[in-house]
Parts: structure tokens; C-alpha cells; sequence
């Protein structure tokens, strides 16, 4: 409690109205990706499903705004980013922390999984990171080739709905993966967790074009891997200073530099 507290005093000092996320364009045509991902599975996965999370993250943002239990704090929280939002979802109310992890997420994750794709080569080995990105992940697996297998391995492992992460941590400056169920992402459970790649493994990410053959859409999935893209973002994961991040919660209460008295949340 005394931790939850301090780190609400820490983020703003006047109240603003909740931010509104807006569905992000697609970052390219809505057959850029065909066969390996239809034309029409685009169309949906981008203008059904995430626009039902943007949406639904709104919705519960505002909730969370206009409820009248709801501290100056927790308001003023609504008014920061949504990778912030999720990177603190553990100190807020029980009741907001379900739906914006899997509203909230669904609308992050799929941000960038969509950023993270482009035209399919002809083959999975002729599409390979190259430079700082390929060094690392060579360092952390051993290889790419032994990267690839337990991604793959692990993505055709995952029960139900999910996805498999590569994310760097920024304060380590490692890579590591992770499953995760629904719409979790590594970004949840440590806020230096940077996400750098996701294969979104929901049936609606797939199952217009490859119904039940997972391991297809797992297969070919390499194809359409946007490698210059993620390599930016593991250079500015690499960038990234946590001097402010704090590394644990006990860093948050040192970051206030004190508790000033509030109303709980
Ligand atoms: C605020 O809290 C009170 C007491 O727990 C409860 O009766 C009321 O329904 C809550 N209001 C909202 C909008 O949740
Ligand atoms: C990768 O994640 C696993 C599981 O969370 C953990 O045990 C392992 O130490 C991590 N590896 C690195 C290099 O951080
Ligand atoms: C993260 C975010 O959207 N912050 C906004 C909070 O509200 C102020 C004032 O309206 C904006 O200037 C910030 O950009």
C-alpha cells in the first residue's frame, strides 16, 4: 500500500482529461502481405480486431476518469501513455487491471505487431536480422537458426490464445523471450521490458487463411518479418537509460523521495 501510494504521488500534479487512443493506420496496403497473410484477414484483423481493443481501452480509461472513487492520482494516471499505463497496470484497482491488460494490451501489441511485418520474400532463410540485432540475438541463443527453432517451438506449444515475445531488457540490455496468455506482454510484468517482436498466435490473427494449421502460419510467419524495423527498435532499447525507469518498486519510493499523504486508490 505504501508502495502503491507513493508511486501514484509521482506522476502528475493537475488532473487532465484521459487520452484517446485512435486506431493506428496500417502502415501499408491491405494485401502488402499476401498469400502469407489475405487481404481480407487484414481487413479484419486490423479494422475488427483492433479496433474493438482501441475501443474497449478507451471505454475503461474514461471509466476509470469519471469514476468517483477513483484518487487525483489514478485520474491523472489516465493521462499518460498507454505502454506507461501498462508498465504500473499492478497498482491499479483489481477491477481496471483485467479489462486494460487485455484491452489495453490487445491495442499495444497489436500496434506493433502490425509495424512489424511487410511483403513476404519468397523463403523463411532469405529473411534474416543482420548487424548489432543479429549479434545479440546470436549471443542470447546461441544462434539464429536456435532462436527461430524455440520461437517456433514455443508458439506451437502455446494453449489457446497468445502470442511468444522477443523482448530486450533495458536495463540488462539482454534478449529474452516469453509467452504470454491473451494480451499479456513483458511490459506488464517489468516496465524495463521493451517488446521488439511478437507472432500473434489468436486464431483471428490466422484461421481466414490457414484454419486449424498453426504450425503453417508459424512457418511462413518468417517471411513476412519486418527485420530493419525491429532492429531499430533494439537499438533504441539498447539507447534507453533506466536511471529513471526504476529497476523494481522499491525504486519508485526512492524516486518520490518521500510520501507525501494521499487518499488511497
Ligand atoms: C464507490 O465506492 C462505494 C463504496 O465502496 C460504492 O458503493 C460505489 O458503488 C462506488 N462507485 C463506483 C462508481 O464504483
Ligand atoms: C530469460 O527469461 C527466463 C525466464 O523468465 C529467465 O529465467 C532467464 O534468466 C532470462 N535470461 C536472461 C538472459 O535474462
Ligand atoms: C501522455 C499524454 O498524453 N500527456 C498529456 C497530458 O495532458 C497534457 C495537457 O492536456 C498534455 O499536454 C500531455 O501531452
Amino acid at each position: 500500500m505504501f508502495v502503491r501510494i507513493c508511486f501514484l504521488a509521482v506522476i502528475i500534479s493537475c488532473i487532465q482529461a484521459q487520452i484517446e487512443l485512435t486506431l493506428p493506420p496500417l502502415p501499408y496496403a491491405y494485401d502488402a502481405i499476401e498469400p502469407v497473410l489475405s487481404e481480407h484477414l487484414m481487413q479484419l484483423h486490423h479494422d475488427k480486431h483492433l479496433q474493438t481493443y482501441t475501443t474497449g481501452a478507451n471505454k475503461l480509461l474514461k471509466r476509470m476518469y469519471d469514476d468517483e472513487n477513483s484518487s487525483n492520482e489514478l485520474k491523472g494516471l489516465t493521462n499518460q501513455s498507454i505502454e506507461f499505463i501498462l508498465s504500473h497496470i499492478q497498482y491499479l484497482p483489481e477491477i481496471y487491471q483485467v479489462g486494460l491488460k487485455q484491452y489495453g494490451g490487445g491495442y499495444l501489441n497489436h500496434k506493433l505487431f502490425f509495424s512489424t511485418l511487410q511483403k513476404p520474400t519468397a523463403t523463411a532463410d532469405e529473411n534474416k536480422p543482420t548487424g548489432p540485432l543479429l549479434k545479440a540475438i546470436e549471443k542470447a541463443f546461441d544462434s539464429f537458426d536456435k532462436f527461430k527453432q524455440i520461437f517456433t517451438d514455443v508458439s506451437l506449444e502455446v494453449f489457446g490464445s497468445g502470442w511468444v515475445w522477443l523482448y530486450i531488457d533495458a536495463y540488462t540490455k539482454e534478449l529474452n523471450y516469453s509467452f504470454a496468455s491473451n494480451q499479456e506482454n513483458p511490459i506488464m510484468f517489468n516496465k524495463n521490458h521493451i517488446t521488439l517482436l511478437g507472432i500473434d498466435l489468436w486464431e483471428h490473427a490466422y484461421y481466414p487463411v490457414y484454419e486449424n494449421r498453426r504450425s503453417e502460419y508459424v512457418d511462413n510467419f518468417w517471411r513476412i518479418i519486418n527485420w530493419p524495423f525491429v532492429s531499430q527498435l533494439y537499438t533504441e532499447g539498447v539507447a534507453k537509460q533506466t536511471d529513471d525507469i526504476d529497476k523494481e518498486t522499491d525504486g519508485i519510493v526512492k524516486h518520490t523521495g518521500g510520501c507525501p499523504m494521499h487518499a488511497g486508490i
